[in-house]
């Protein structure tokens, strides 16, 4: 097969030849903006159904499109009132309203399984500017913005999860300003993900719009991290015409400060000795310090810890000291029947006091797209190790370049917006995806793109595992050449739910690992309903979809994992019901994956506490 397979993985490894992580960089990133002067458009907007996308396309020029481009900077009540012959298709100011952030599927029934093309509009009014410049900075919308400001466009964006932030000086008006965003939600077969996956659409502006103002010359960029050797690096990169030659002051709470210069581009680098006071950030100690970046007349804040992590052997090393991580995955839906995807600090809190306290956890998965920015935050203050991956996942058009740059930018900006984040150890580059040349290509580019932009962190993958049997043995392995690019070994392992088998398959399974490196499990669960029980009566064999099954499905599975000795950690499949279009048994599921140790609205089934009990055991025990 080599020959057809080798020029099969061709297009995607020019495609990342040509793509070289400097050309990744967004044109803004804002880093900081939660310390910047700015203007929520959190709150209602109106919005309009656009199911022909008439909104967007012209139909040979066809006139049709003025009455139906709903981006018009047009008062249509207004224009009626004149009564003249012509008439419009839309009018966005007297639309429905719907509260932004928050996906439009929980917003109405007729909306609920709505998939394409919606218009939104936010009217708002600034005071006039002071010589500076103005940024609009959509911290997520799914799938697909176009953004139009006052009739204008002013950028589009693609990808469901990752800020972008567009920059408006010019278009802003003293005074009332029309914000409309068109937002589709559509996923093809060249989106990431594609239009398949095993989770919820949740279309629409699913996070917070921020205005934001800045000096003329601006810090957009500004990073610090503790290496290996003691030290902390970084950089910091201003914008504007007076970015060259600037002093740059970087100071970590009262710790340390230094200044540096920057160069023609506006950048400047750091390299300081870590200060002889700094605490590490650790699970059992979340320090965090005020970090402060100026230059010229501006000033970005983060609260920032510092850990280092790195592999050694198959053990996985936080500030030098071995690990086991006690984790669960967990998608972006808070506690409730039915979930909009708000992820606001109170529900995201929720989510992750549940994980620290209820589980024992020191770890989540937070999959399998970049989750909100509040929760990331809320792992760094809380002290929970964070696994972050983009929704490059099951089936992706792996020969195809423009999708591949697609996930390299959707990388790049994960990466840009988190860095800061020390939860945050390991970037994922993949989840369950059947091996193939194309497949490993296109996940090897991506891995080199994380090298190259972050090259603190691990780089790990969910792969798919091999079961099969040698000599009268069950044996699972992993066949995977992606694993030479990867730091830590991560499997999705299913034996006992899906495949057909028992549970009493599980004892016997055997597993042949790489003894030299770190193996996690990314994923193990089975479904069950909460309140679903064992008949104590019935006949012997539990059956699936009842609270006993899945408690001793996890019995069984952390006994097997006891038994692989390089295992350093878990984050089972799931913390919480989630609602998935696949899943729609009218008894059992109703549209909702059942793996949770937790119902929708939070109610623990049996399988929760046998997770916390392991995990107990698990807390200061060597891995
Ligand atoms: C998987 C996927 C996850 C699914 C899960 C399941 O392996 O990674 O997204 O939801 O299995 O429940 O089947």
């Amino acid at each position: 097969a080599a020959p057809a397979s080798a020029t099969a993985a061709q297009p995607a490894a020019q495609a990342a030849a040509d793509f070289r992580p400097a050309s990744l960089r967004p044109q803004f990133l804002l880093t900081g903006a939660r310390s910047r002067d700015s203007q929520d458009l959190s709150g209602q907007w109106t919005y309009s159904k656009d199911l022909y996308r008439t909104g967007l396309t012209d139909i040979n020029g066809w006139v049709a499109k003025s009455r139906m481009q709903r981006y018009r900077d047009l008062d249509v009540a207004a224009e009626e009132a004149r009564a003249t012959t012509d008439f419009y298709e839309f009018d966005m100011d007297r639309g429905p309203q719907i509260a932004i952030p928050g996906a439009w599927n929980a917003a109405t029934p007729a909306m609920r399984y709505y998939d394409g093309l919606v218009w939104f509009q936010r009217k708002f009014k600034v005071p006039a500017a002071d010589g500076g410049r103005a940024f609009l900075r959509f911290e997520a919308v799914n799938y697909k913005a176009y953004v139009y400001l006052n009739g204008k466009e002013i950028g589009r964006h693609e990808g469901g999860f990752t800020p972008f932030v567009l920059e408006v000086t010019g278009v802003l008006r003293a005074g009332d300003n029309r914000l409309t965003v068109g937002v589709d939600s559509t996923h093809d077969a060249q989106s990431i993900p594609t239009f398949i996956t095993d989770w919820d659409l949740y279309g629409g502006i699913t996070r917070p719009v921020k205005l934001i103002r800045t000096p003329a010359t601006f810090i957009d960029d500004a990073t610090l991290a503790l290496k290996a050797d003691g030290r902390i690096a970084g950089e910091v990169r201003l914008q504007g015409d007076k970015a060259a030659g600037q002093r740059v002051t970087v100071a970590i709470g009262t710790l340390a400060s230094a200044t540096a210069t920057t160069d023609a581009n506006g950048r400047a680098v750091f390299d300081i000795k870590a200060p002889a006071k700094l605490q590490r950030w650790s699970p059992d100690s979340p320090a965090l310090y005020d970090v402060r970046f100026s230059a010229a007349s501006d000033t970005v804040r983060e609260r920032m810890g510092f850990r280092t992590i790195a592999v050694q052997g198959s053990q996985i090393l936080l500030n030098g000291k071995p690990l086991f991580l006690r984790g669960i995955s967990l998608h972006e839906e808070e506690f409730g029947p039915n979930p909009a995807r708000n992820m606001t600090e109170q529900a995201s809190r929720a989510l992750l006091t549940e994980i620290k306290h209820g589980l024992g956890g020191n770890y989540v998965r937070l999959s399998h797209y970049p989750h909100s920015e509040t929760t990331l935050r809320l792992a760094d203050e809380m002290g929970l190790l964070v696994w972050s991956e983009i929704p490059v996942y099951w089936t992706v058009d792996w020969e195809n370049p423009a999708v591949l740059r697609k996930a390299l930018a959707m990388q790049a900006e994960t990466i840009y917006r988190d860095r800061n984040r020390a939860a945050v150890v390991m970037w994922s580059v993949g989840n369950e995806t059947p091996v193939s040349p194309a497949r490993t290509a296109f996940h090897g580019a991506m891995a080199d793109n994380v090298r190259a932009l972050d090259p603190t962190r691990l780089v790990s993958a969910a792969l798919l595992v091999d079961r099969h049997k040698e000599n009268g043995e069950d044996v699972t392995v992993i066949k995977d050449p992606l694993v030479d690019k990867l730091d830590v070994l991560a499997v999705n392992t299913y034996a006992g739910w899906y495949g057909g088998d028992t549970l009493d398959a599980l004892p016997s399974l055997k597993w042949q690992v790489p003894a030299d490196r770190p193996l996690i499990l990314s994923e193990f669960g089975a479904d069950a309903l909460a309140g679903y029980r064992e008949d104590p009566n019935g006949g012997d064999g539990m059956k699936k979809f009842t609270e006993e099954y899945q408690a001793e499905y996890y019995r069984k599975t952390l006994a097997m994992a006891d038994r692989i000795p390089t295992l350093r950690g878990m984050s089972p499949w799931i913390l919480k019901d989630f609602q998935s279009p696949r899943r729609e048994h009218p008894v059992f599921q109703n549209g909702w994956n059942r793996k949770g140790l937790v119902s929708e609205t939070g109610v623990r089934k049996q399988a929760f506490g046998v997770l916390a009990d392991y995990y107990r055991g698990k807390a200061g025990a060597a891995p």
